[in-house]
């Protein structure tokens, strides 16, 4: 059984948004074909609170880009982004939204950061994305969506971890890469800890399938 994760395909994350990553808005294409392979399609959103320790705003006078300490963890200040009820942290309008069984939240607590869809950035707490996707009889989990090189990645390793056979839709997937390399560095990252990365389809092969 096979499932198919949807990561942060959010407003905030797409050109435009508050922590918009380029090409983001590409992976949408990409999801809605995607979806009618699988019979289990989950989601997650990154889901923070106002207050969220993660936001450069909540730390005057830190930057953007600044790692400080938080709650005993080394956390990266991002702008202010996926704010609860706002327009940046909704699903991406032209995502299919119909074949989404489940959406998981993330980031909710200010304390801590969520990276990952199934775990807090310091393992603390679970979302109930593993458990689900056991219940369901889930074997395979492939993955998808922004960005590449963070909540693509630790949503990826925390699969492997948890003994689903993972793959990575990398034509799927747009990243940050806050420093160069980021996003080379992240899927080695994710091949080397067991990850099958599936690679993009060349650009004459998506045209012929187009036709
Ligand atoms: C993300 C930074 C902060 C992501 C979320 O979805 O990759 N990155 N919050
Ligand atoms: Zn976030």
């Amino acid at each position: 059984m096979k499932a198919l994760l949807l990561i942060d395909i959010q407003n905030d994350f797409i050109p435009g948004g508050a922590l918009a990553v380029t090409e983001g808005d590409q992976v949408v294409a990409v999801a809605n074909k995607k979806m009618n392979e699988f019979d289990l399609v989950v989601a997650t959103q990154d889901w923070h609170p106002q207050n969220h320790g993660s936001f450069a705003a909540n730390h005057p006078p830190k930057n953007i880009g600044e790692i400080i300490d938080l709650d005993g963890l080394p956390q990266i200040l991002w702008p202010v982004h996926c704010v609860q009820q706002s327009e940046g942290a909704k699903l991406v309008a032209e995502l299919k939204k119909d074949k989404i069984d489940t959406i998981f939240v993330k980031g909710t607590d200010p304390k801590i950061d969520s990276y990952s869809g199934f775990f807090d950035n310091g393992h603390r707490k679970a979302t109930g994305l593993g458990d689900f996707l056991k219940e369901k009889g889930v074997t395979d989990v492939y993955v998808m969506g922004l960005a590449t090189d963070y909540c693509v990645k630790f949503s990826a390793l925390d699969a492997v971890k948890l003994g689903f056979k993972t793959h990575l839709i990398l034509e799927g997937c747009r990243g940050v890469n806050l420093q160069a390399g980021d996003v080379d560095k992240a899927i080695k990252e994710m091949e080397e800890a067991g990850v099958t990365i599936i690679p993009a389809l060349s650009e004459s092969y998506t045209t012929q399938e187009k036709i």
